[in-house]
C-alpha cells in the first residue's frame, strides 16, 4: 500500500517489464503483439488510488465468460507499440473491469486519449477464462507475441498440433518437461475476431501455447515469468529447428521417443501418448 506511482504496484511494474522484454526479443514490430493479466483482489487494491474519478462506457466484446464476472485485466492497448510501454504506461495500457454480465469491459484506468484495449482483447478474454478453468485459478497470464521462428516454422510443417509438437520436442531437451501436453496449431485466420478466439479457446482447453499460422504464438500462464519463459522455450526451439534445417546438412542422430519416454520419471511429467509413437 501507499505507492506514489502505479508503474510501482508490482502486478503494473511486471506488466511493464514483459512488455519490454517481448520487444528486447524482437517479437513486436510496429504495433504487433499485445498483453492481458488478470488481476488479483490485492493487485486491485493496490492499483484502485490511481483509478480515473469515473471509468468510461461499458464496451460489449461479443464474447461472454461466467467465470470472469466483475475480474480487473491490465491490457495493453490497441495500435500501441510494445516498445513505448515503459515509457508512457498511461497512454499504452490500461486497466479494465468486466461487468455482472460477463460480455463488456470498461476503462478505469490508462489508455488516455480514447484508445482501446488490444484488437485481441476477445481472444485473451475468451482464453482467459478457459485457463481460469483448466487451472483451477491459477493462470493469469495471456500473451500474444509475432515469434520470429514459430512463424517460419508454419510455412515448412504440416499445420497439425502433433507435427508442431514433435518438432519442438525434439529440437532442445527441455521443451518436453515445459510443455509435456504438447502445443496446439490454428490454421491462418482473420486477426482480432471472435472466430480466432473461439479457435485458440477449444485448444487451451487440453494446451498452454497456440501456434497462429503465419502469424505468431499464443501463450498462458499463472505469472509473467512462467508465460513469458514459456513463449521464449517455444521460439527458441523453432529457432534451433531452422537453424538445423537452414545448415542443409542431414540430421546425424536427434532425440528419440524412447529418449522423451526416458525423461517421464526423472521429471515427474507425462507426456501426451498421442505425441509419441
Ligand atoms: O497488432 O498482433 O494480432 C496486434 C496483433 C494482432
Ligand atoms: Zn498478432
Amino acid at each position: 500500500m501507499g505507492y506514489t506511482k502505479i508503474e510501482e504496484v508490482p502486478a503494473v511494474c511486471g506488466f511493464i517489464r514483459m512488455c519490454t522484454d517481448g520487444w528486447e526479443q524482437g517479437w513486436h514490430e510496429r504495433n504487433g503483439g499485445n498483453l492481458t493479466y488478470r488481476m488479483s483482489k490485492k493487485d486491485v487494491e493496490e492499483t484502485r488510488p490511481f483509478f480515473d474519478a469515473e471509468p468510461r462506457e461499458w464496451v460489449n466484446m461479443g464474447v461472454q465468460a461466467d467465470n470472469l464476472k466483475g475480474a480487473y485485466f491490465i491490457t495493453t492497448g490497441s495500435g500501441k507499440f510494445m516498445r513505448n510501454v515503459q515509457l508512457d504506461a498511461a497512454s499504452n495500457i490500461g486497466i479494465v473491469e468486466i461487468n455482472d454480465a460477463g460480455d463488456s469491459w470498461r476503462i478505469v484506468w490508462g489508455l488516455a486519449g480514447g484508445a482501446r484495449p488490444t484488437s485481441e482483447f476477445p481472444s485473451h478474454f475468451l482464453n482467459h477464462s478457459v485457463r481460469l478453468a483448466a487451472t483451477n485459478g491459477a493462470n493469469r497470464v495471456i500473451y500474444h507475441c509475432h515469434a520470429t521462428n514459430v512463424i517460419a516454422l508454419t510455412f515448412i510443417l504440416p499445420l497439425d498440433d502433433r507435427t508442431f509438437s514433435r518438432v519442438l520436442w525434439k529440437s532442445m531437451t527441455e521443451c518436453p518437461v515445459i510443455f509435456p501436453e504438447g502445443i496446439g496449431v490454428v490454421p491462418w485466420m482473420v486477426p482480432g475476431g471472435a472466430e480466432i478466439a473461439r479457435a485458440t479457446s477449444k485448444l487451451m482447453t487440453k494446451y498452454q501455447a497456440a501456434v497462429w499460422a503465419h502469424h505468431g504464438l499464443f501463450v498462458s500462464g499463472p505469472d509473467f515469468d512462467t508465460a513469458f519463459g514459456l513463449a521464449h522455450t517455444i521460439e527458441k526451439s523453432a529457432e534451433i529447428y531452422m537453424k538445423i534445417l537452414s545448415s542443409g546438412k542431414p540430421i546425424l542422430q536427434t532425440i528419440t521417443d524412447d529418449d522423451l519416454r526416458a525423461i517421464e520419471p526423472a521429471f515427474h511429467i507425462t507426456l501426451n501418448r498421442d505425441f509419441l509413437d
